[in-house]
């Protein structure tokens, strides 16, 4: 507060533009209010808000080009050639409009005239935002054949709009150093960055889009002309697919709103649908959702009335077995709703993609009959399928009723009754579960370890998914059912209300806390991603209600005499290995000699033969089975010192998408994807 004063003084502001910073000083104050938190998803944000209005330009039809820039020094810039943030004098501001959207909460809106905005849609808090959050801030503006700049710190400018050159091109370069008094963490994490930058790159095919990393000297452009179509055929790489892409696309004049969707069939039996409005991904779906699926089911249970002569009954999902598909609307008044403000409300919408889907599909299937046979006849064998799976789901469902009271042999239940306390571990490997057996605190942990591979869920059919033992013993000791179709979709009433089932009932769980644990490593983050999919597809209220966690164990062992300490990612080792050296000079502050490479390689190493001259040993933990039960409970289990993650609908929608390139029929490529996603499967998850 001190300094802020002192810089209002020395930029002599008059009173107007007080009230203005006291604008933006609120959002220094309760930063998470505006971009939902200050950790890593927050910071990111800063960089999708930037990018976000550059976007606003491209879909306002002037840019065509944007470049991140992820800098050695931690900042970030984002260029564009749109038309540039105007920089002349505001009428009523009376001073640069550049500085007014830069320093104004909320000031983007009113100059621009684009019917879809990104921006200030979800969490569109502006630029302003960015700029109040970051310790450095400048913005370079080219246009009317000049280059003007700006810079802030804090979203105060440090000084007025100069003229630093002339420039026959426009667009803006924003670049900044988000504050580390605000954000947990200040790194940007480059896969993060590029999920957001390829999603954007599918969805607005005219913008070329470049990721550079100059901390690790890689560049990636994100460019498809193809759009969904691309889009459609990333998600399903590794998949067979049976159909060609259908692509729809059309304009309601009324609403001014334009309708964009592509969608295709594989040979397996889940769906993936990817729904977005102005360009914002709904993870809830909502009305542009439910338009699609009920036009889906009508227009090819129409087609199948008048040209065939099936007598199996379908119903919505089975039409969707197998899909996979993107959909997205661009409205100029979008409503936002549900839990994380990810679900469109408009029901006018619902009617616009309803009609434009009706017509079109109808269209293809009319004018390619062997296409629409291969769309039938795979869902026809779906409900075939769902009429002979139903048994087997009813005998899990009475069996799991008859034996709540005889939980599985190898649960370890906890002896606390009260659900609120009790967590459930999940555990990886039998030694591991042992381990995790003995060193629990078994007054509310209960462990259930689990063999081996975990079924592939996505992959497998409905029916063999509930005969897996696995499976089986992870419901039963749940206790609270499963549902067998996602369950956000409750708009979807058409059809399946005759088939209602009795769903997975998220306030029956037996524990208030599932935590999945597994090794750090490869196949750990395979396992945490095949149990993702199967809560994310059979138990998603266990991640809405943000009952669903991953136990972190440690990556590093570091021993120095006596003392033991456990490093979770190699800053830490290093940070570790530091203080123990200063402690053993006797507390002193001496000086800290970076260990060499050498030193800190990681092999055979044991306490009586350490490598390193200062007699430190650090081992790495190969997986959860190598640590002691006590070891393991001090680590990963004990509430007072554990780092549980907790897996939210937005990461587990990503990881559904992840698991679909993953998980398909062509191998090659997974190990490879899934030790490059290994971190983000890891912290991200
Ligand atoms: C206000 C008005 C106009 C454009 C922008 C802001 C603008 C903001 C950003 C942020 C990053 N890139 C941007 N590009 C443009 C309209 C400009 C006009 O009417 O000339």
């Amino acid at each position: 507060m001190e300094n802020k004063k002192t810089n209002l003084t020395e930029n002599t502001y008059n009173e107007e533009s007080i009230r203005v910073l006291e604008g933006l000083e609120a959002v220094r104050l309760r930063p998470a209010m505006y971009i939902g938190d200050t950790g890593e998803r927050g910071l990111h944000h800063l960089i999708n808000e930037v990018v976000d209005n550059s976007i606003d330009e491209a879909l306002a039809g002037y840019c065509k080009n944007i470049i991140v820039t992820l800098h050695s020094d931690g900042a970030c810039s984002i260029k564009d050639d749109g038309r540039g943030i105007p920089t002349g004098m505001h009428p009523v501001e009376k001073r640069s409009t550049l500085e007014v959207v830069l320093c104004t909460l909320h000031a983007g809106g009113k100059f621009d005239h684009n019917s879809y905005k990104v921006s200030g849609g979800l969490h569109g808090v502006g630029v302003s935002c960015v700029n109040a959050l970051s310790s450095f801030f400048e913005a370079t503006v080219e246009r009317e054949g000049k280059i003007f700049q700006q810079s802030y710190s804090e979203g105060i400018p440090k000084g007025d709009v100069k003229i630093i050159g002339k420039s026959s091109k426009t667009g803006t370069t924003i670049k900044f150093i988000p504050d580390k008094t605000i954000f947990d963490t200040v790194e940007f994490k480059y896969s993060k960055v590029a999920e957001r930058l390829r999603e954007l790159a599918f969805l607005n095919p005219q913008v070329k889009i470049t990721l550079r990393d100059e901390r690790e000297e890689i560049e990636e452009v994100f460019h498809y002309k193809g759009g969904l179509k691309d889009f459609v055929n990333y998600v399903d790489a590794s998949n067979t697919t049976i159909s060609k892409p259908i692509i729809i696309s059309g304009k309601d004049e009324e609403t001014n709103t334009e309708v964009e969707i592509c969608f295709q069939y594989n040979t397996g039996y889940n769906e993936v649908t990817l729904t977005y409005v102005n360009n914002i991904h709904t993870i809830e779906g909502g009305t542009h959702l439910s338009g699609f699926r009920g036009a889906l089911t009508k227009t090819l249970n129409t087609y199948i009335e008048k040209n065939t002569k099936t007598k199996v009954s379908l119903i919505g999902e089975d039409f969707r077995e197998g899909i996979t598909a993107v959909i997205s609307v661009k409205t100029p008044f979008p409503q936002f709703e549900g839990q994380t403000k990810t679900k469109l409300g408009n029901s006018e919408v619902e009617t616009v993609v309803r009609q434009i889907t009706s017509a079109k599909l109808q269209e293809y299937l009319d004018a390619y009959p062997s296409e629409a046979k291969i769309i039938i006849d795979k869902a026809v064998k779906a409900a075939e399928a769902r009429l002979a799976s139903k048994k087997a789901r009813e005998l899990v469902r009475r069996k799991n009723a008859l034996e709540s009271s005889t939980l599985p042999g190898k649960l370890a239940d906890c002896s606390s009754n009260n659900p609120d306390e009790c967590e459930l571990y999940i555990v990886e490997g039998n030694s591991a579960g042992g381990s995790a057996k003995q060193g629990r605190d078994r007054r509310f942990q209960a462990i259930l370890p689990l063999r081996g591979k975990v079924l592939n869920v996505q992959k497998a059919n409905p029916t063999r998914i509930l005969e897996n033992e696995e499976i089986k013993m992870m419901i039963t000791a749940i206790g609270a059912g499963f549902s067998t179709k996602p369950n956000y979709d409750d708009d979807d009433e058409e059809n399946n209300n005759n088939d209602k089932e009795k769903e997975f009932d998220v306030d029956k769980t037996r524990y208030g806390k599932i935590i999945i644990m597994a090794d750090a490593d490869v196949d750990g983050a395979h396992i945490r991603t095949l149990l993702l999919t199967f809560f994310f597809n059979y138990m998603r209220d266990l991640i809405t209600k943000g009952k669903l966690y991953i136990a972190q164990p440690p990556l590093y062992k570091i021993k120095y005499g006596k003392t033991e300490k456990y490093a979770y990612d190699e800053e830490q080792r290093q940070q570790i290995v530091n203080e123990l050296r200063r402690e053993k000079s006797g507390g002193k502050n001496v000086e800290v000699i970076e260990s060499t490479e050498e030193e800190n390689e990681i092999t055979e190493e044991t306490p009586e033969q350490p490598k390193r001259r200062d007699g430190i040993v650090i081992s790495r933990f190969k997986g959860l089975g190598e640590m002691n039960p006590e070891q393991l409970w001090s680590t990963t289990m004990d509430p007072e010192n554990r780092t549980l993650l907790k897996v939210t609908v937005e990461d587990a929608n990503n990881a559904v998408i992840l698991f679909q390139t993953l998980m398909g029929d062509s191998v090659p490529p997974r190990r490879e994807f899934i030790e490059r996603n290994a971190q983000y499967a890891r912290l991200d998850i």
